[in-house]
C-alpha cells in the first residue's frame, strides 16, 4: 500500500475539515497518510511518499493563494517528484468568479516537479456535506489505482 502526504491551508476550517475526511478514507483503504499544514509543510518531504497531495482554500482581491501556502508553492516547482502521484483538492466559495483558483494552481506547479497526475481536483462549496464525502472517497480510490498502475 502507498504512504500519503495531505499538505494543507485553511483559515476558517473548510479545507481541515475535507482533509480529515480525505485522512480517513486513505485510512480506509490501508494507506500509510500523513497531515501536515502547509505553514510547517516542506515540498522536499514529499520524496518520502508515493501520493503527493494538496488542499486549499482560495482568498485575497483577486482568487490569491493563502499567504500561509505560497513559500511552499514557490518551492515545490524545484523539487523532483518523477515517479510519484499528485492530486488536489480545497474549499471555495461558489459566489466566486474564480472558484477554487488556488487548487488548480497547484496542477501547473506539480506539472513542473515530474509528478504523475494521478485524480482529476475536488473542489468543495464551502464547508464538506455528504456529496463531498463522496467526492474526496472516490479521489483517494483513484489515486491508489493511479499509484498502482
Ligand atoms: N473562494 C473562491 O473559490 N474564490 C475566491 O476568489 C475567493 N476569494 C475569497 C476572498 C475573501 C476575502 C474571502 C473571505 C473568501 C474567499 N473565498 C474565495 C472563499 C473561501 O475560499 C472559502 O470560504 C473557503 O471555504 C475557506 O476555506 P477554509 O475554511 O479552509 O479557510
Amino acid at each position: 500500500m502507498p504512504s500519503v502526504m495531505i499538505v494543507y491551508a485553511s483559515l476558517t476550517g473548510n479545507t481541515e475539515e475535507c482533509a480529515e475526511i480525505l485522512e480517513q478514507a486513505f485510512i480506509e483503504l490501508g494507506a500509510d497518510v500523513e497531515v501536515v499544514e502547509s505553514i510547517v509543510a516542506d515540498p522536499e518531504d514529499y520524496t518520502e511518499y508515493d501520493i503527493n497531495i494538496v488542499g486549499t482554500y482560495t482568498y485575497g482581491t483577486d482568487a490569491d493563494l493563502p499567504d500561509e501556502i505560497v513559500d511552499f508553492y514557490e518551492e515545490l516547482e524545484d523539487v523532483d517528484l518523477s515517479g510519484k502521484i499528485y492530486g488536489n483538492f480545497g474549499s471555495g466559495d461558489t459566489f466566486y468568479e474564480k472558484y477554487c483558483k488556488s487548487v488548480d494552481d497547484f496542477d501547473e506547479q506539480f506539472e513542473k516537479t515530474g509528478a504523475t497526475f494521478g485524480a482529476e481536483n475536488v473542489k468543495v462549496n464551502l464547508n464538506p456535506e455528504e456529496e463531498d464525502a463522496e467526492n474526496l472517497k472516490a479521489f483517494a480510490k483513484k489515486l491508489i489505482a493511479a499509484y498502482e498502475n
